[in-house]
């Protein structure tokens, strides 16, 4: 199977963005979706997936890709009630499989997903990005979700990971942590893991794994997919080849030491999903998400794509976040999801791939 150009699209009536829009961006063969108003530790029932997956199909897409059906805290936390939610997970993913759903993408957070500072960050040539400003994220963990909350409220927009509900328990989740180091986290993940592994196979469902973004620990909750080690370690922890990683680009390397390409290099059979997103450092630590083009950020775009190729990658691949273009702004665009900036991303990714695959045949040719 070659590399499949895959495109998040949160559902119609909860995403600005249409199909038919979609259909027109050349290259695209999946949708990434989800069912965006499930809770975490919710089943998700064939008679909710079904209408989903057949307008994608409809539409001349695959629906191979859900990103993401969220974990519920308990199983982070470790708490007696996880079995239960185990339970429905594995039920979610025995309902997936009819639908060829082929990765499920996740993350193992504890509390909040991606956080940002700004989700509308000016930047020189007019277009507007999220950013991360280091000292904001200090102790006062309800000013950022508040933050972040307003949109919500604003906009009538949510958040896949900002469930309303989860942050109206911001305090009682954050006491409920306390207790879990790193350690404990890692070994709750691997329970959580070895509990799905046996039906992945049945399902022949990949478990991809978001890295965690960005890639250290907030507020004094522990994150874990950090960097290379903590990979090796979580690839090594539960060595099967249907618990995978969704290697996404700019997480990792908002920690600028991450070189990503080198992670792609060492564990390319491993990545299902691959999420291509650029950013951009500042000497304070703070850091700007840009458009995809390689030059446009510090995160090496170019040479990641040229390590999935040498690699030999046959997963799926999206644009992440892009900049907000053309008229996109509050309340008429899902933050980092824009139509605009993706479709320049898709673009960028294809051209190099095409360019990266004619070589080769023009290398292959010459030796035969
Ligand atoms: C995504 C993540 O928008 C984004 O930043 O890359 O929110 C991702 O969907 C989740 O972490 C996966 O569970
Ligand atoms: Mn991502």
């Amino acid at each position: 199977m070659p590399m499949q150009m895959s495109w998040r699209w949160y559902g119609e009536g909860n995403d600005q963005i249409t199909l038919a829009d979609i259909r027109q961006i050349p290259g695209v063969s999946t949708i990434v979706w989800a069912l965006h108003d499930k809770m975490p530790g919710e089943v998700w029932r064939p008679e909710e997936i079904r209408p989903v997956v057949d307008k994608i199909l409809a539409a001349g897409f695959n629906a191979q890709v859900v990103e993401s059906v969220n974990v519920h805290d308990d199983i982070k936390i470790g708490l007696p009630s996880r079995d239960r939610y185990i339970e429905n997970y594995i039920e979610t993913i025995r309902n997936l499989a009819p639908f060829g759903v082929k990765v499920i993408c996740y993350n193992f957070m504890p509390v909040f997903d991606w956080t940002r500072t700004d989700l509308f960050h000016r930047l020189p040539d007019g277009s507007t990005a999220l950013y991360y400003q280091r000292d904001m994220i200090q102790s006062d963990y309800k000013a950022m979700a508040d933050y972040i909350m307003s949109f919500t409220e604003k906009y009538h927009m949510t958040f896949p990971g900002w469930e309303p509900e989860r942050m109206a328990r911001l305090d009682e989740l954050f006491r409920l942590y306390a207790p879990v180091t790193k350690e404990k986290l890692w070994e709750n993940f691997k329970y959580f893991l070895e509990a799905l592994m046996p039906v992945c196979r049945e399902c022949g469902i990949k478990m991809a794994v978001h890295m965690d973004d960005p890639p250290w620990d907030i507020f004094g909750l522990p994150r874990l997919l950090t960097d290379a080690a903590a990979i090796d370690r979580f690839l090594g922890m539960v060595d099967d080849p249907m618990n995978c990683l969704t290697l996404c680009s700019g997480s990792l390397n908002a920690d600028p030491r991450n070189n990503v390409a080198d992670i792609v290099r060492a564990h390319c059979d491993r990545i299902a999903f691959a999420h291509i997103r650029n950013v951009k450092h500042f000497e304070n630590g703070d850091f700007s998400e840009t458009a995809h083009r390689d030059c446009c950020g510090d995160t090496g775009v170019l040479e990641i794509l040229r390590a999935y190729h040498d690699g030999g990658f046959e997963g799926y691949i999206r644009p992440d976040h892009g900049r907000h273009l053309w008229g996109e702004g509050p309340g008429t665009v899902r933050p980092g999801y824009g139509l605009y900036d993706r479709a320049l991303g898709v673009q960028y990714m294809l051209g190099v791939w095409d360019t990266l695959d004619r070589l080769d045949a023009e290398k292959a040719g010459k030796r035969s």
